[in-house]
């Protein structure tokens, strides 16, 4: 049996024929028998380019169907997925590609010649996802003699064992370096199983996609779940909320970060009429707060459902489509995945008590890449995985995430790692040393803030240190806020003291 998880999204679209996958604005409607003999052209197009399986491709590019056809492809030829951000600067960039030394590295036209080196440095081709040109990787796929679109004789996806890679998913790390988290076959199709049957979906349904696809929420999440059901979704190329309301009303389920929700309730036509054909609001990435549950409530009369997750397992716990959906809650592990509320010796702890959430399941990755000391420190000898978010869990089995053990800050939904800022700005003239952390943030949940020890002579301003970073951090990682004092507070190990900086700089974009 083939356990490539295309061949399973494959046998779903070979049902679904002319019914409509992707729809774009000023794009027209994609089927999914155009989508079966796209992708199969993207594997093909693949091949001919020497991609062998197993090799990785590393994606920096819009989101685009375009986008998602090459993802598709690279499943279907045996391929390693590695998406990255659009923010990440070619220093970060860099370092991705010295890590997963890529046989080929797609990206926008406009980024082509600053990539061009990093490239070379990896031994990479090098082609931009543009209709034209000789670097076109869209001009290749083009030029694949075969299947025409609405052909159903398309080859079949190269077989793949459940344990086989298909993606990699760069996740900072506490120590500043990047992890790339090795997703295989077999854990995209557990949790893209999973999710379908939890949260109902159908073929008839249609899925409102706002979010990137370069994280596991808009990439993994939204699109598995309706191509899995055969059902249809609006691509929309970002998160804008005035495109969203427009097409909520023919739309029936909605995915998005806990910014999106706020953003959305700031728009006056966002109402019950706005929603009356919606079944389904999913929310996650980052802490849901209760006020915007209630609001959202109030306003839509239709309760969010709040799920959990990381690059790391994808989904792991969910509220229920039937039954409450608790504000604070995350919900019940999946079906198929075991949590548990553990000390820090691994030993499960009675119910109600907080501790760090550990967990198992056919979710769970495969490692971090060529990180097995990392890897196995982070695993328990019963397989169960430290998520390094601190939780608790209710007699009924709901999960409450509390806090973070792991040194993160989520902004908008991306996840800041502070270490990697401050290595960044303790490597600056006139810095003694800095300490990064999240705080309050009316539409972010928490923006990035540094605190900065600098020598007392130094004339190092807030700007000063805002624009050395900008061309080394992605956009989203750059402290909004750099504050100055004297020394950083330490408790009696020496160590910085964040909760209480996170509390002194608590007010910073208002009330705390
Ligand atoms: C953009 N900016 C951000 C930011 N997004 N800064 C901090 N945090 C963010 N999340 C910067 C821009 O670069 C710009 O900088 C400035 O903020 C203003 O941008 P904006 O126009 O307000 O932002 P916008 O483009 O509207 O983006 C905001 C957003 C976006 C919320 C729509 O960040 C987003 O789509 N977030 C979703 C993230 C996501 O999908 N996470 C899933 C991870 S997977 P400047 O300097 O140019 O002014 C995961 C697992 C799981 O966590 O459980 O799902
Ligand atoms: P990432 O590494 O980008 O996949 O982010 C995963 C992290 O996002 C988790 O470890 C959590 O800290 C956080 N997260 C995801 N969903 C939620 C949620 N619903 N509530 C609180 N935190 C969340």
């Amino acid at each position: 049996m083939n356990d490539n998880f295309y061949a399973r999204l494959d046998a779903v679209a070979a049902t679904r024929g002319r019914h409509p996958c992707w729809i774009l604005p000023g794009r027209g409607t994609w089927s999914y028998d155009d989508l079966r003999s796209q992708v199969a052209r993207q594997a093909q197009a693949l091949r001919l380019a020497g991609v062998l399986p197993g090799d990785r491709v590393m994606v920096q590019a819009e989101k685009s169907p375009e986008f998602l056809l090459l993802y598709l492809g690279c499943l279907h030829a045996g391929a390693v997925f590695v998406p990255l951000n659009t923010a990440y600067t070619e220093p970060e960039l860099r370092h991705f590609a010295l890590d997963c030394e890529p046989r080929l590295l797609v990206c926008d036209p406009a980024s082509a010649q600053a990539l061009a080196a990093v490239a070379q440095s990896c031994g990479a081709m090098l082609r931009t996802l543009d209709a034209a040109g000789g670097g076109s990787w869209t001009a290749a796929v083009g030029a694949v003699p075969g299947a025409g679109p609405g052909t159903t004789a398309v080859p079949a996806p190269i077989e793949r064992a459940t344990d086989d890679l298909a993606a990699i998913v760069y996740t900072s790390g506490t120590t500043g370096r990047s992890k790339g988290a090795m997703l295989s076959h077999g854990n995209l199709a557990a949790n893209a199983a999973t999710l379908v049957d939890l949260w109902r979906f159908r073929a008839d349904d249609v899925l409102l996609h706002a979010l990137p696809v370069y994280h596991v929420h808009g990439l993994f999440i939204a699109s598995h779940c309706a191509l899995l059901a055969g059902a249809t979704m609006h691509l929309l190329p970002r998160f804008e909320a005035a495109a969203v309301l427009a097409l909520l009303p023919d739309s029936t389920v909605f995915m998005g970060v806990p910014t999106f929700y706020t953003r959305l309730l700031e728009q006056p036509g966002f109402d019950r009429a706005s929603v009356r054909r919606m079944r389904l609001f999913l929310c996650g990435s980052a802490p849901l707060l209760a006020g915007t549950f209630a609001q959202f409530e109030q306003r839509t009369g239709q309760r969010i459902l709040e799920r959990y997750g990381m690059s790391e397992a994808g989904m792991i716990t969910s509220n229920p489509c039937e039954g409450d959906r608790i504000a604070g809650s995350v919900g019940f592990a999946l079906p198929d995945v075991q949590a548990r509320v553990a000390g820090p010796d691994g030993v499960e702890l009675p119910r109600g008590a907080v501790g760090v959430l550990e967990i198992r399941g056919p979710n769970l990755f495969r490692g971090y890449w060529r990180m097995p000391g990392r890897t196995a420190e982070e695993f328990r000898q019963d397989g169960f995985f430290i998520t390094g978010d601190v939780a608790t869990m209710d007699p009924e089995g709901r999960v409450s995430i509390v806090g973070r053990a792991k040194d993160l800050v989520i902004s908008g939904g991306f996840n800041v790692y502070p270490k990697e800022i401050e290595l960044e700005i303790d490597a600056l003239p006139g810095v003694i040393e800095s300490a990064v952390i999240g705080v309050p943030h009316p539409d972010l949940g928490e923006a990035v803030v540094a605190v900065v020890a600098r020598q007392p002579t130094e004339a190092l301003t807030e700007q000063d240190v805002i624009a050395a970073l900008r061309d080394r951090l992605a956009r989203f990682k750059l402290p909004r806020r750099v504050f100055f004092i004297d020394d950083l507070p330490r408790n009696a190990m020496g160590k910085v003291q964040k909760a209480r900086l996170r509390a002194d700089f608590a007010a910073t974009y208002g009330q705390a």
